[in-house]
């Protein structure tokens, strides 16, 4: 049998770890331990105070970790298992103080070595194990389960080298890898005791039991061994700590004595390294599928490890009675990555633990739980049916069998009509037939999720018709959300304690009181204190920008800021059109009705997306000429921040006043950088699109900036759109399209940006820029209004606080809990 299970599990930690510490008076003591006996220094950098301190707080954290773990192992709790390629988590230590409360213990703890709590949370790498809004949210969803009491676990992959390192050399993205782990990871917990074997390749055979049964085996595999390296997540000051199980590969140590003998010793550990490449780097394509052999390997073995882990579980607790499985299990698929989840289930229980199908189908089909996050085409995953079947040999048999199975039921709901199930067939035929992974999870799942309201409602509406036509009562939706802990009280100490001494702090418990902050909103001190709280916010991020961009922002001007991935649907270059026109309008003498601002944009471009890249070129250059000409920068200044990435969105949320969320209607699935942004009072200029219409819902249209085509008109309108009529009614659009083409920014390089003006005047832009200018052009005016007269600006900046409650993840996941999650 393939899937060989390793010994029983061994001890919960490491072996040599340092004896506890006592509760927190006793952090300067365990400080001083950990830096002579674990780090061996007396004389310490700040990253060796920043490990010392990191371990310190994790000793903390044990007592908590190992008691949660037992009282979920014989709790009556439904257990979550949050299956996801990524975790975008981040810094941990703000996070793990704040959670335990011992914040200023640590202060405290840190006054002997001269140094703040500040400089020492800057030393922590990020954990960039994720690309951007689905892996981020992973990491929210953690942090509100374990904060609710809920018992979750993530599942994900330790990969070696995370997120590149963006760099801008010549105005150009290079990509630097990511060697997150070089100097340690304090927080984790490696467990060898609890690896699990994931077989590869290798052929299917059928044998009979003693029984007569029939049973097919998987054989001939190429084993790999997956480690667990915990991560722990602590609940808010409520003594739960979940756990972030991340997977790592390694090569088996039985290499194959034949070829040993042989002398080929030097080739079979070579192959260790074939194994190992498995979790070595995070793909950093965040809206296309690549079809890469590689990929499907990392999807496979998360879905395999966890899988076994869980059923591992299970049967310490129950034996091999699986029957009640799906009532004390549900996995939640963060899109499709994880999808080879559900045949592999299936393979399981029905080859390992020898289930039959119908059994193995019912708990598969009552256990899965599917999300979807995207509504883009090149985004949606199939994997090759030749690529399966030489890989994964008997998961692919499943996979037809399962089609076969789920084909008979639509057969009976549209008999006879051939060609709507050929449509809704789980195998795509063709010349290179296909697996369509979404199909594979809506079929094998009891619950399908969008992440916003419009998204969800053209799921139903569009993409997944047929299937909400067969099975509607599975299709929900659970409009994102994001943590408070991190993006408010973390982030934005200060307008926390502002709130603090309005409000006192049950709102920390509970973010929709933050609704009672609107009944200040005509005391005049309290605007005050709200406006110095952001202009202090802004000084901070105006710091940021110098020190990474050296382009000086000044805080009396507005900050304009448009940070995520670059991509075409979220158009920055709509943005950045707007910075020249601004641009132009100040050399022709006219600033009427014009407030200074400083615009930022950030966010990293798929290494294989030259569209993403040039539009990031076209940035830089942008920003040179008018940071370069002082008869400009009074009025305007743009920079483009290098490396995007959570710890940086940790300043420039708070210290930002106008929140650009301006995707074409019907492409952003939802956002959460919209909500993060909402949170930290900044006003939202944008298209109705994702969760924007949820925030102008929530906060209202006086507070605001709505522009745009809907997502049926811009559906509408693809037919006949003819982009040349709206350039030629913008005398504006006409003027910063004529000054692109005349190389004004391209001086070095003439016609670098032939593309960017090509693809507006195209009339096959999906992304419908010239559209859209004139209307987005006359919400950037409203803006500069209301900017100029900051009290009424600021009460804007209030009402957008008190209202952002609704977008706490504790209030997503809660419904994840009472609609998805609770049941079975
Ligand atoms: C994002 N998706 C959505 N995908 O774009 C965003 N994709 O609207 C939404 O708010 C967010 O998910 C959370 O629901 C992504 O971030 C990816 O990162 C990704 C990664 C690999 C492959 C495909």
């Amino acid at each position: 049998m393939a899937t060989k299970r390793l010994k029983a599990a061994g001890p919960e930690t490491d072996t040599g770890r340092p004896q506890p510490c006592e509760p927190c008076d006793a952090l300067p003591a365990c400080l001083e331990r950990q830096l002579r006996y674990n780090l061996c220094r007396e004389e310490s950098r700040h990253q060796d105070l920043f490990h010392a301190l990191a371990h310190g707080v994790k000793e903390q954290l044990l007592d908590s970790w190992r008691e949660t773990r037992k009282r979920d192992a014989a709790g009556q709790q439904r257990q979550v298992a949050y299956l996801s390629l990524e975790f975008l988590m981040g810094r941990t230590l703000g996070n793990a103080l704040l959670s335990l409360g011992i914040s200023d213990d640590a202060r405290k703890a840190l006054l002997p070595y001269s140094v703040t709590l500040e400089d020492l949370e800057s030393e922590e790498h990020d954990a960039g194990l994720g690309n951007g809004g689905l892996g981020r949210l992973a990491a929210c969803f953690l942090d509100s389960c374990a904060s609710m009491d809920i018992a979750a676990t993530g599942y994900g992959i330790r990969y070696e080298y995370g997120m590149f390192a963006q760099k801008i050399v010549d105005g150009y993205q290079i990509e630097r890898p990511d060697r997150w782990l070089k100097e340690g990871n304090p927080w984790e917990v490696r467990l060898h005791g609890q690896a699990v074997m994931v077989p590869f390749f290798g052929h299917t055979q059928s044998y009979v039991d003693r029984d007569g049964r029939r049973h097919m085996q998987w054989v001939g595999t190429q084993d790999v061994v997956a480690v667990p390296h915990d991560m722990p997540v602590p609940g808010y000051r409520n003594g739960r700590i979940n756990t972030l199980r991340l997977w790592k590969a390694e090569a088996t140590d039985d290499f194959d004595l034949e070829e040993f003998n042989q002398g080929d010793y030097a080739e079979a550990v070579a192959r260790k390294n074939l194994a190992e490449q498995i979790t070595m780097v995070l793909y950093p394509n965040d809206a296309s599928e690549n079809g890469k052999e590689l990929r499907l390997r990392q999807q496979y073995f998360l879905s395999s490890a966890s899988l076994q882990d869980l059923l591992r579980r299970h049967c310490a607790r129950f034996g091999d009675n699986f029957a009640d499985f799906h009532r004390h299990n549900v996995i939640q698929l963060n899109d499709t990555h994880p999808a080879i989840a559900v045949p592999e289930l299936m393979r399981l229980l029905l080859d390992v633990y020898c289930l039959e199908w119908d059994e193995a189908w019912h708990i598969t089909s009552h256990t899965m739980a599917y999300t979807n996050h995207t509504l883009l085409p090149e985004a949606l995953e199939c994997w090759s049916v030749r690529m399966l079947g030489h890989m994964l040999p008997r998961v692919l048999e499943i996979i037809y069998e399962i089609n076969a199975r789920y084909l008979d039921e639509a057969a009976h709901h549209w008999p006879g009509d051939g060609e709507m199930l050929a449509r809704m067939s789980i195998i795509e035929e063709g010349a290179e037939p296909r697996v369509r992974m979404a199909y594979l999870a809506i079929v094998a799942s009891f619950s399908v999720n969008g992440v916003a309201a419009l998204h969800t409602e053209l799921l139903r509406r569009g993409l997944f018709k047929d299937f909400h036509a067969l099975w509607p009562h599975k299709f929900n939706n659970k409009t994102n959300g994001v943590t408070p802990r991190r993006w408010l009280m973390n982030a934005n100490p200060r307008l926390s304690a502002l709130i603090d001494r309005r409000l006192g702090s049950a709102w920390r418990e509970d973010l929709s009181r933050l609704e009672s902050l609107n009944a200040f909103t005509s005391d005049s001190d309290f605007i005050h204190a709200w406006r110095e709280v952001k202009s202090v916010n802004k000084e901070a991020l105006a710091a940021l920008v110098e020190r990474e961009c050296h382009v000086q922002f000044d805080t009396a001007m507005m900050f304009d800021v448009q940070v995520k991935r670059i991509h075409e649907y979220k158009r920055q270059l709509l943005n950045i059109l707007h910075v020249i026109h601004l641009y132009q309008r100040i050399l022709s003498g006219d600033t009427h009705g014009m407030v200074p601002r400083c615009v930022l944009i950030g966010g990293k471009a798929a290494p294989g997306y030259a569209m993403a890249k040039l539009i990031i070129k076209l940035a830089g250059n942008v920003a040179h000429m008018v940071n370069s000409d002082p008869h400009v920068t009074p009025w305007l200044r743009f920079a483009f921040l290098p490396n995007y990435n959570v710890s940086a969105m940790e300043v420039i949320a708070p210290g930002t006043d106008l929140s650009e969320q301006i995707s074409t209607a019907g492409k952003e699935a939802s956002g959460t950088g919209n909500m993060k942004f909402m949170m930290n009072g900044a006003l939202t200029i944008g298209t109705l699109d994702g969760a924007n219409i949820e925030i102008l819902e929530a906060v209202g249209p006086d507070n605001f900036f709505l522009f745009g085509l809907n997502a049926d008109e811009v559906a509408a309108l693809k037919p006949h759109y003819r982009p040349d009529e709206y350039i030629r009614h913008s005398v504006a659009l006409e003027g910063v399209i004529e000054l692109i083409r005349s190389g004004h920014f391209s001086l070095q390089e003439p016609g670098i940006f032939d593309p960017i003006v090509s693809a507006i005047e195209s009339p096959w832009d999906q992304w419908m820029t010239a559209a859209d200018f004139e209307s987005y052009l006359s919400a950037q005016h409203q803006a500069a209004a209301l900017y100029a007269n900051k009290d009424a600006w600021t009460l804007c900046s209030i009402r957008n606080t008190a209202a952002s409650g609704r977008f706490s993840s504790d209030a997503t996941i809660a419904r994840y809990r009472d609609e998805i999650w609770t049941g079975a």
